[in-house]
């Protein structure tokens, strides 16, 4: 791949196989396109070795090594139904991968005649190449039959890794599942690192509830991040027409949808006429229109130590990639980036500090943003 600075394409599309020099209010910072030829790239984890296990949303996973060469697809995954925005959604690293090579996967499942999301275990193989005791830990029940929108299907790991985080939308159908605490659709779920129910979860003792919801009221949360300054679990939200959201997540929290949004139909008939409501949580920051955030991650800083503990969500529509500076965990001053472009689905950060964007298209691939 031909990788050379072009200084005067400040404003320029990405040229194939070419590098671009971005002046961030920040930082500055060249974009190469450092993957290619990938199908829906949807999330991904470094491993400690320094390659991307990056999932594809039709249902592949493969291994991309540190100079952007793309591995072949890893055997052993299990079945996905990849119709409307369902497929193999977020992968994760085990916070003791390095002694069980344990991964956590997110996907959407067929059963019983309907579809579901699904969290899964599975352990990859010493040599990379299979997937092996893949072993489904929790569906997000009741089985929905009809309908193949809002999955969520984000996961992190607390930063003292014991407990696994999964977000879960309200799949669309019935905007109440989010509300309904006997129904793991439109969460944020909280598991211990092995798979289990925790014991202090808020609603382990509530008749009725769930034990593993962690918090409610979600539309279709497709990013979660602990915000490394404060400790604090962020995670972001599809609004409908307007309404998108980054919202604090704080144990047992009802994030309100559909009872109160600041966003309406796609027909632009009204769902809510209030954007708050006592015993809901308002959102961090709201945005209207509508920036159609998915993943979500903080800046480690690193090769660009002035975007430390900053925010950073990926935007599909109108796509880019948005920069939030925290001021611990409020939201500050905003900067869009490589706005206008591609649909970005994810970005994640190595340990270097350097962002990798996943580009949302069917002859997608990945991005990678070096300093200048
Ligand atoms: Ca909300």
């Amino acid at each position: 791949m031909r990788r050379r600075a072009l200084a005067a394409a400040l404003l320029a599309p990405p040229l194939a196989g070419a590098q671009e020099l971005i002046a961030s209010e920040a930082a500055r910072f060249t974009v190469q396109e450092w993957a290619t030829g990938l199908d829906r790239p949807w999330g991904g984890a470094f491993l400690p070795d320094g390659r991307l296990l990056l999932t594809e949303r039709p249902g592949r996973l493969r291994l991309i090594a540190r100079d952007g060469t793309v591995g072949p697809p890893i055997t052993g995954v299990p079945a996905v139904d990849a119709g409307g925005q369902g497929g193999l959604l977020d992968v994760a690293l085990a916070p003791d991968f390095a002694a069980s090579r344990h991964i956590w996967f997110a996907q959407s499942a067929v059963v019983q005649g309907g579809l579901v999301a699904r969290l899964c275990r599975a352990r990859l193989s010493a040599d990379g190449a299979a997937l092996e005791e893949v072993t489904p830990v929790l569906d997000c029940t009741p089985v929905q039959r009809t309908g193949r929108l809002h999955y969520g299907g984000r996961i992190t790991f607390s930063p003292d890794g014991r407990h696994l985080f999964l977000t879960s939308g309200d799949r669309n159908e019935t905007r109440e599942r989010a509300q309904a605490l006997d129904d793991l659709a439109g969460k944020v779920i909280r598991l211990t690192a092995d798979g289990s129910i925790p014991a202090d979860n808020p609603f382990t003792n509530r008749r009725g509830a769930r034990a593993e919801i962690w918090s409610y009221g979600h539309r279709n949360p497709q990013g979660i991040a602990f915000n490394p300054a404060t400790g604090s679990l962020f995670a972001a939200e599809f609004g409908p027409l307007g309404g998108d959201e980054l919202n604090l997540i704080r144990p047992g929290g009802n994030y309100g949808w559909p009872v109160v949004t600041h966003g309406r139909n796609y027909s632009g008939t009204q769902i809510s006429d209030r954007t708050s409501a006592p015993g809901m949580v308002d959102p961090a920051r709201a945005w209207v229109p509508a920036i159609s955030p998915s993943g979500l991650a903080f800046s480690p800083g690193g090769a660009f130590p002035a975007w430390r503990g900053q925010a950073f969500l990926a935007c599909l529509n109108p796509p880019g990639l948005l920069r939030i500076a925290m001021q611990g965990d409020m939201p500050g001053a905003e900067e869009r980036l490589l706005w206008g472009r591609q649909r970005i689905r994810q970005v994640l950060f190595d340990a270097q500090g350097l962002a990798y964007l996943l580009l949302d298209a069917s002859r997608g691939g990945v991005l990678r943003l070096p300093p200048a």
